[in-house]
């Protein structure tokens, strides 16, 4: 039987089949990244179940219901990766680490999975280096052309992983950031990673960690898109069913906190001492028990209170407040919370594809950087609080102003 959780069944893990135990619950809520136009703000969006379970056998985190794919990366997918300058500094200086390390070879080649604009291979493509992006999403994979970025502009499962092998041959690097948690359908995902890496070759991926989440409540980090929360353990576990080893693992400060995993096929490499190191921390802290999912349920049920009575308190006062980035998070944290065009009167973002549209769900205008600036806010509630230095440091008219930063990560404190 398929493994998944439509029909009657109670929810299993994706990958081991385990019973899954749900943790977290949102309730019903609109896609992430399903922007509304003006006109069409009295049409029905598609609503699914966001909650969260954890695997009773393998205790890898994930969500209780999928979406199915094809609605969250369409044609006109609105994020795109280089809209943050730290972001493609950190995506060079991967790029760079790969050049340096694992590819190496005459004719080295490597693939990227959720390759989107072509944030990461620019700095391959640069180096004379054969690399090819596989992504669904049609318009950032445009901008990743006009760069001169090789890509399949389709998913990456096992049939498209066994085309790309018969044509071009097996690769050295197989790399995906924030993307391997966006697919659920692993089975088929390892089959053609098996297919399409070289046998000493390297899978390497970067995703939300669980930790992270945990220690920071940044509950925003659960939506549609986010299927997976990995942890080493679970990562560890995973690799394994599929005949890969976890042989290392790093922690990355960007998007909130991250783990970068790198597998080999099982034998390959030896495993290095940080795998074990962060197994042992997550043990420590609990990490496998859904326990710690309940109390962090519970602290995201405070933040929410906390946001939503200061938003209505300024409001109240006569304040003026705009939100920051009109990220997927927020969407999560805005249907959530409850917050909608009364409590802020738009959200900012710098992306052109966002502007003039509508937020899914609470329908807040989106509008550019220059209306910000043009009449700043007393307050500004940074729904991108994970880009928070690079925002802060652009916007610092806003804070000279008197205008005040609301975070409410790790807790709702005002900057
Ligand atoms: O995992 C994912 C990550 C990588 O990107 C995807 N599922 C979807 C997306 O998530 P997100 O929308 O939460 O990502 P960000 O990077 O937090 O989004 C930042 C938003 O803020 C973008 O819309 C761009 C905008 N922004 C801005 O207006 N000015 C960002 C920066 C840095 C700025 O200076
Ligand atoms: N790697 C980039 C983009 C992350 S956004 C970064 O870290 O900034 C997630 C991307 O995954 C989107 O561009 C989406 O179109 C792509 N994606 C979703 N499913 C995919 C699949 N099966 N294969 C390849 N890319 C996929
Ligand atoms: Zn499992």
């Amino acid at each position: 039987m398929a493994k998944g959780n439509s029909g009657l069944n109670a929810p299993c893990c994706r990958v081991c089949d385990g019973r899954l135990r749900v943790c977290v619950d949102f309730g019903s809520q609109a896609l992430a990244n399903a922007l509304v136009a003006p006109g069409d703000d009295r049409r029905e969006e598609f609503l699914y179940r966001l909650a969260l379970g954890m695997c009773e056998n393998c205790t890898l985190v994930q969500l209780v219901e999928e979406v199915p794919r094809g609605l969250m990366f369409r044609d006109d997918y609105p994020f795109y990766s280089s809209g943050s300058a730290v972001m493609a500094g950190h995506f060079a200086a991967v790029a760079r680490r790969f050049l340096e390390r694992e590819l190496t070879g005459p004719d080295a080649f490597v693939v990227e999975i959720g390759s989107n604009d072509g944030i990461m291979l620019d700095t391959v493509r640069a180096a004379g280096v054969r690399h090819l992006g596989v992504d669904p999403s049609r318009r950032v994979c445009e901008v990743a052309a006009a760069k001169g970025v090789r890509h399949l502009n389709d998913f990456f499962e096992k049939s498209s992983a066994v085309e790309i092998a018969a044509a071009e041959g097996q690769a050295d690097v197989i790399f995906s950031a924030n993307t391997f948690s966006h697919l659920p359908y692993l089975d088929s995902v390892f089959e053609g990673i098996t297919a399409l890496l070289k046998p000493d070759g390297v899978f390497v991926f970067e995703d939300p960690y669980l930790g992270d989440i945990m220690e920071r409540t940044s509950f925003d980090q659960i939506y549609d898109e986010h299927f997976y929360f990995f942890t080493a353990r679970s990562a560890r576990a995973m690799a394994r069913r599929y005949g890969f080893e976890l042989v290392d693992v790093e922690h990355l400060g960007v998007h909130g906190g991250e783990v970068r995993y790198t597998l080999t096929f099982a034998g390959s490499r030896r495993p290095g001492p940080a795998v074990a190191e962060m197994i042992a921390a997550e043990e420590a802290a609990g990490l496998h028990r859904p326990e710690v999912l309940a109390q962090f349920e519970r602290r995201m049920q405070r933040t929410r209170d906390e946001l939503l009575t200061l938003l209505r308190t300024l409001r109240d006062q006569g304040r003026t407040v705009m939100a920051y980035g009109a990220t997927g998070k927020s969407t999560t944290v805005a249907n959530y919370c409850g917050i909608g065009p009364d409590l802020v009167s738009c959200v900012i973002d710098n992306t052109p594809a966002k502007q003039g549209m509508l937020t899914p769900g609470t329908h807040i205008p989106i509008r550019s950087p220059q209306v910000f600036r043009e009449a700043y806010p007393d307050y500004a509630l940074l729904f991108a609080w994970n880009h928070a230095e690079e925002i802060m440091a652009k916007e610092r008219g806003f804070t000279e102003s008197g205008g005040q930063w609301i975070l409410y990560i790790p807790q709702v404190h005002l900057v």
